[in-house]
């Protein structure tokens, strides 16, 4: 599978424990092979360089073994180092340029964007997929910037072929939405990892796509 088929998947899942109602990442992770999700982002702000690396570790071995592609946020030495199948950076983390260097052609790097003029910057860099958001209010990230709203996404569903994912504030009740506008990609925090039965709110998201 070539890196751009490894991202044109219906739900790309994003790890955030905080929000897992007790649940360990692995347990959470566990649930979503269990649901057959594809991508997999490993997002944790807060947790010490080494609890990260253990946890990946564990967390690569089990995606490996089930062939989902496996993303780390923002840090790129932690991917490197789990051998992950590639990095998510914002637009204020190392210049996309640097990171490719550092990671080589294989491996996928997705850029945050908030704007046209983002989208196509990450374009022009060499990104192999953008994320578009917030699209709503979102509480999940603490450095979130005013929600981009629709039209960006729209804009971007029209106007790029570089695979994107819909992310922040999207939850079952309005994914319907956000499909209609273009995006195939969709991206949700604590509306799966904060769910009852993960593998249960997965399907019924499913059947809404
Ligand atoms: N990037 C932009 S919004 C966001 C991230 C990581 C958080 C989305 O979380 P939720 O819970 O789906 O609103
Ligand atoms: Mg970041």
């Amino acid at each position: 599978m070539n890196k751009q088929e490894r991202l044109t998947t219906d739900l790309y899942c994003i790890t955030a424990e905080k929000f897992s109602l007790g649940r360990s990442n692995i347990e959470v992770v566990e649930e979503m092979i269990a649901a057959e999700v594809k991508v997999i982002q490993y997002r944790e702000k807060k947790k010490k360089m080494l609890y990260k690396y253990e946890e990946c570790k564990k967390l690569r071995e089990m995606t490996r073994k089930a062939g989902v592609t496996f993303i780390i946020n923002d840090d790129i030495h932690l991917a490197m180092a789990i051998d992950a199948d590639g990095v998510h950076i914002g637009q204020e983390d190392l210049p996309l340029e640097e990171v490719r260097k550092l990671l080589g052609e294989d491996k996928i790097i997705g850029l945050s964007t908030h704007s046209p003029q983002q989208a196509e910057d990450a374009v022009k860099r060499g990104a192999d997929y953008i994320g578009v958001g917030p699209i709503f209010k979102t509480y999940t990230k603490e450095d979130v910037c005013d929600p981009v709203g629709l039209e960006y996404l729209e804009y971007v569903a029209n106007n790029f072929e570089i695979p994107f994912v819909a992310i922040g504030g999207i939850k079952e009740q309005n994914v319907e939405q956000i499909i209609s506008l273009g995006a195939k990609c969709v991206s949700m925090v604590t509306e799966i990892v904060g769910a009852e039965d993960i593998r249960a709110k997965i399907d019924s998201i499913r059947s809404r796509l």
